[in-house]
């Protein structure tokens, strides 16, 4: 079973390169960031809290994604495995994921980073704020929360999946094909 977790910062490529992993690997997809969309778009009491948090470029609480992630991977027990998208975003959650991938007898198989400097983060954000109809892409200030929110909070898992030999970072700048490229020879060589 192939585990990933692909890791980074607001707008490194997580997304992108995530839709063309389930298309070669058949991999299931579990954003929080979608998943948290969607709670929105149906107006649950979920979503509602959560918009209040995503407005303001803050995470959201660690129990609300590792409920919804526990939900999915109940729901998909027979997956040929998962692409983590966007979670882990802290220790906890990091720490959470291997208990529940524990008791379905499975683990993570690799974490791959996608390392990007801040000033492109913020121009492809921007470039996506104009059609992405996202208001957390729409505003300089939000974008520069969320990158300090991933910096104090997200960054230190990185430390997690390398005390477990599970960790490697790749240059997230570059043609979309090429990262790509690099990331299945990562998987391949795995
Ligand atoms: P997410 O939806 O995860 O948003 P994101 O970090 O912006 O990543 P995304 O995957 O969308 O962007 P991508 O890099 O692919 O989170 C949104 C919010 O939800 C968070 O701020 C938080 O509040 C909350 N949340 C989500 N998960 C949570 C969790 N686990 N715990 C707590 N809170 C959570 O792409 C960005 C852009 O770059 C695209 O337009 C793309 O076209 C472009 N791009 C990609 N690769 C490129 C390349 N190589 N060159 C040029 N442009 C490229």
């Amino acid at each position: 079973m192939l585990n990933l977790v692909l890791f980074g910062p607001p707008g490194a490529g997580k997304g992108t390169q995530s839709a063309k992993l389930i298309e070669k690997y058949g991999l299931i997809h579990l954003s929080t960031g979608d998943l948290l969309r969607a709670e929105i778009a149906a107006g649950t009491t979920l979503g509602l809290e959560a918009k209040k948090l995503m407005d303001q470029g803050i995470l959201v609480p660690d129990a609300v994604v590792i409920g919804m992630i526990d939900n999915k991977l109940n729901e998909n027990k027979s997956a040929a495995g998962f692409i983590f998208d966007g979670f882990p975003r802290t220790v906890a959650q990091a720490a959470a994921l291997d208990e529940l991938l524990t008791q379905h007898g499975v683990g993570i198989s690799q974490m791959i980073a996608l390392e990007v400097a801040d000033e492109e983060l913020t121009q492809r954000l921007l470039e996506r704020g104009k059609t992405s109809g996202r208001p957390d892409d729409q505003n300089e200030d939000l974008i520069r929360k969320r990158v300090q929110e991933y910096t104090e909070k997200t960054a230190p898992v990185t430390d997690f999946y390398a005390n477990q030999g599970k960790f490697t970072g790749i240059n997230g700048v570059g043609e979309i094909e090429q990262i790509f490229a690099q990331i299945v020879s990562i998987i391949e060589e795995k």
